[in-house]
């Protein structure tokens, strides 16, 4: 029997689409793998940037689709709406419906719930598609958003993908370490995310810790938990502007945990530091070359992209790039003045731990109480 990633893929082929765009979700991360092997793929860095691209593309007379987990949706609806449906640019949004069935992270359910009443008041049209079956839905409505010049979302819920077995991940989980001729100065990477954590446990014991939303969270969180760790557990792309902030509050380190996918979703956030220049602020970029929460799905930092050079020609003076042990740790003890950028390059890959048992009010709570009780 046909997948249900082979079928959807089988009616965008016959509908003529000719490139997908994505930025991955859990949820759907047996139809990114198939994704990453098409001709036509092209990986985002944040879901509004797809809605700029995909209207190039269609004024330049050929059919695009997104595909984004429901919290994208609001990275894009100022595009969506001042752009695509204010000249009428046809596009086909394919949205995985997050907190509303089977959802074990708390904070997908704001936008899940919120994402209908969004859609309306937006004047955007969807079809909702709970199982299997209703991906004929999809065959029927596509040829409408192009000959009506729409703008039209199919809500796929989780369940759609569920008792089939994955495809096998297009891109190797074991890419190459040493660096491709696009990126001539990446480091060789040593250990993943969690070995990291691992060898600065103990730097960071007091400190003020901010850490990326997913697998980096759980991580942190059994490797060393204490009160002055704030976990994300939604918000991609916040955890330097809240370390940020919190620097700003404080004589205290403050030490964020960012990604290099979340970092490529909001990199203008380091200009932000560079002209503030909190002295107190590090952030530890652990650059592993993927979503790594989302199924290890390459980020173009891994191959074209220099986060080095661009926190650098972003205005962050204090940069090292580093990836052995001793390296790691002497960066993070050295006594240079903040902002600082430490660049951790990493193998892609995750520890499989647990969710975080605490909710989020008592993160809020405990780590308030530890970052004003000093
Ligand atoms: C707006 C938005 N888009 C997509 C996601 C799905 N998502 C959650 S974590 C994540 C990957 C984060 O990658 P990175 O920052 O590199 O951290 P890593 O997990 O690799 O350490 C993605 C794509 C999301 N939560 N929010």
């Amino acid at each position: 029997m046909q997948t249900p990633e082979k079928r959807l893929i089988g009616i965008l082929e016959q509908e003529g689409i000719d490139y997908i765009l994505g930025l991955p979700c859990d949820r759907m991360k047996g139809l990114f793998s198939v994704l990453a092997g098409l001709k036509g793929f092209i990986p985002l860095t944040r879901e509004e940037e797809g809605v700029g691209i995909s209207a190039g593309i269609a004024l330049g007379g050929a059919r695009p689709a997104i595909f984004l987990q429901s919290s994208g949706i609001g990275n894009m609806i100022n595009a969506l709406l001042s752009l695509t449906g204010f000249y009428r640019l046809s596009l086909p949004l394919f949205i995985s419906h997050r907190g509303i069935y089977r959802e074990a992270i708390a904070a997908q359910l704001p936008m899940g719930k919120a994402l209908k009443g969004i859609l309306k008041a937006a004047g955007i049209g969807y079809s909702t598609i709970g199982k299997q079956e209703d991906l004929e839905k999809i065959h029927r409505g596509l040829p409408r958003i192009f000959r009506k010049e729409i703008t039209h979302a199919f809500l796929l819920s989780p369940r759609v993908w569920e008792g089939c077995k994955e495809p096998s991940p297009h891109f190797p989980s074991k890419r190459p370490v040493h660096p491709g001729p696009l990126n001539p100065v990446r480091k060789r990477p040593y250990y993943r995310r969690f070995r990291i954590l691992e060898i600065i446990k103990d730097q960071l014991n007091g400190k003020i810790v901010i850490s990326n939303l997913g697998v980096p969270s759980k991580e942190l969180y059994h490797l060393c938990h204490q009160d002055s760790n704030f976990y994300m557990l939604g918000s991609m792309g916040m955890a330097t502007p809240i370390g940020l902030g919190v620097s700003l509050t404080t004589d205290r380190e403050v030490i964020v945990i960012d990604g290099d996918g979340s970092l490529l979703m909001n990199p203008g956030t380091l200009a932000t530091i560079a002209h503030l220049s909190p002295p107190n602020l590090t952030i530890l970029a652990i650059d592993n070359g993927s979503y790594g929460s989302t199924g290890d799905q390459p980020t173009h930092a891994g191959s074209v992209t220099d986060l080095s050079l661009v926190a650098r020609g972003f205005g962050i003076g204090n940069v090292v790039k580093v990836s052995a042990r001793g390296e790691i740790r002497a960066a993070l003890s050295s006594r240079k003045k903040g902002p600082r950028f430490i660049h951790i390059i990493a193998l892609p890959g995750n520890e499989p731990v647990p969710n975080i048992p605490i909710s989020h009010e008592e993160i809020k709570k405990s780590f308030q109480r530890a970052l004003l009780s000093v």
